[in-house]
């Protein structure tokens, strides 16, 4: 015995509460529509966990946060899903899925079919074990991925005040925890592989001006080093991190931020795979056509380039997944998804948006200051792939997003670093 719905949203995260909006947007009717989610919460924006939800005063706490208001669109609270006829299945993991019966099987024994199922179940955090470190569940260590982590996050930031924290990872884990902890009065100390932080995006004079400014805040880095091991009190408690470079970090607590891996279990060998993604066309359909993947799981053609890409961030989650409702619901009035990349951190004050491919050569533009405006082009066979921009107005960003997407040639990379921003304004 089960439930049978048209469609079914496995996962309950970013992309899944997007898709929820567009689905009544496009007039799905009652009863038509599950999310099944092993969290206990609906549809909310991730991207709070390392942000507002970790300041020391008035912190954001759901509802606020549920999923739209990120793109500042409707707040889908519980009772949103109840009064549009959406059955939100929460607390509840997918243990199986038949694409051939086109069924999933629940945590609680339930099977549940649908007529089409679209994948949203994101991504996990890596674990230190994956690296040969044990321990990594003790109390006082952290990782961030849902509330719950953000939950245990918070509450040993509040026991480890004026205290010792080592962040490992200089991710944007890394780095947005990093400042959260310094706001909480935490003492910290970065661990990171690379030469600087945000190795896969910064060059290193845009990660040189953020680390100055971290040092500043007394944030310690420690580069080009791992850690390999922790010391733990009688209580199991990590008490101090050892670095593969033989010296020792007091710890109170440690955050670990060291990437993620998407969540594709469930469909290996029954789907094809991209990049540790699940492989979409266009319109976001899986090598099963009645199967779509969004968010951080897909692999998707990103037009722009050619190429087949699998992002991690919030703006590519929610786009892809009113794509896919669309292609689902208007086959015949939905095009290819043409997706630019788009990612964003906040930190202290500092706020940034980068748009494209970080690619070829690069120019710097802009006073390198706190508080100023800064950034950097990336220049690929003569023309222009990437814009990198640090406290922009909303009209800059669209500005850099618009130029960004257009490829405009660039003649000379000396006029480029010149004229900075106004290259963008110009074109
Ligand atoms: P998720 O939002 O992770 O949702 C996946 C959902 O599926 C989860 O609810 C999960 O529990 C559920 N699930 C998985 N497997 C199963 C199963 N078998 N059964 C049932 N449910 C399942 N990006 C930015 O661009 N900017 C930011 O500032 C930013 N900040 C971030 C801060 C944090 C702390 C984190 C963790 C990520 C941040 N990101 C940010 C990345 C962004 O949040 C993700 O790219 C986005 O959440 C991806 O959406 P998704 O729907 O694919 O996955
Ligand atoms: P990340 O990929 O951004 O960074 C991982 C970091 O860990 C890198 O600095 C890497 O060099 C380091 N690392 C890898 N293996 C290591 C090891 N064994 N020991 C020490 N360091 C190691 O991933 P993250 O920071 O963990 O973030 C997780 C996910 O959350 C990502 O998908 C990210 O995009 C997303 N996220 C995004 C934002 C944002 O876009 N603003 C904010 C927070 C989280
Ligand atoms: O995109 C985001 C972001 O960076 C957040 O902090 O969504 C959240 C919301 O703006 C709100 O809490």
């Amino acid at each position: 015995m089960g439930r049978a719905f048209v469609y079914v949203i496995l996962g309950g995260g970013v992309s899944a509460g997007y898709a929820a909006l567009e689905f009544t947007r496009r007039g799905v009717s009652d009863g038509e529509l599950c999310i099944i989610s092993d969290e206990p919460v609906a549809p909310y924006e991730r991207p709070a966990l390392s942000k507002g939800f970790l300041l020391p005063e008035d912190p954001t706490r759901l509802p606020s946060f549920h999923t739209c208001v990120g793109a500042n669109d409707e707040k889908l609270t519980p009772n949103w899903y109840k009064e549009h006829g959406i059955e939100l299945i929460l607390g509840t993991r997918v243990k199986s899925v038949d694409l051939k019966r086109m069924t999933l099987v629940s945590s609680t024994g339930e099977t549940i079919s649908y007529n089409f199922l679209i994948i949203a179940t994101g991504a996990r955090a890596m674990k230190l074990e994956e690296f040969g470190v044990e321990g990594s569940d003790a109390e006082n260590v952290c990782y961030l991925r849902d509330l719950s982590d953000a939950n245990k996050l918070a509450t040993v930031i509040q026991s480890s005040s004026n205290g010792n924290a080592v962040v490992i990872g200089g991710g944007y884990i890394g780095m947005e925890c990093a400042a959260s902890l310094v706001i909480n009065k935490i003492n910290v100390s970065m661990v990171l592989p690379g030469a600087h932080c945000m190795a896969r995006l910064f060059t290193p004079k845009i990660a040189a001006m953020y680390e100055d400014y971290y040092s500043a805040k007394g944030v310690k880095f420690i580069k080009g080093t791992v850690m390999t091991s922790f010391e733990f009190d009688e209580n199991q408690k990590v008490t101090a991190v050892n670095l593969k470079d033989g010296s020792q970090l007091p710890a109170d607590m440690v955050v670990v931020g060291i990437g993620i891996r998407p969540n594709i279990s469930l469909f290996e060998g029954q789907l094809a795979m991209e990049k540790g993604g699940i492989k979409v066309n266009s319109k976001m359909q899986s090598s099963d056509s009645t199967v779509y993947a969004i968010g951080d799981v897909a692999t998707f053609p990103v037009k722009l380039y050619g190429e087949m890409r699998r992002l991690e961030h919030v703006d590519s989650a929610r786009k892809s997944a009113r794509h896919a409702v669309s292609a689902i619901m208007e086959p015949e009035n939905t095009g290819e998804f043409d997706y630019l990349p788009c990612f964003y951190s906040r930190f202290f004050a500092f706020s940034w948006q980068f748009y494209g491919d970080h690619v070829g050569e690069v120019v710097h533009f802009g006073e390198y200051e706190e508080g100023k405006v800064f950034g950097a082009y990336w220049v690929k066979e003569g023309h222009l792939v990437g814009t990198f921009l640090e406290g922009g107005t909303k009209e800059e960003y669209e500005t850099i997003s618009k130029v960004t997407q257009l490829k405009p040639v660039v003649m000379d990379m000396e006029e480029l670093e010149r004229e900075g921003l106004g290259f963008a304004e110009r074109v």
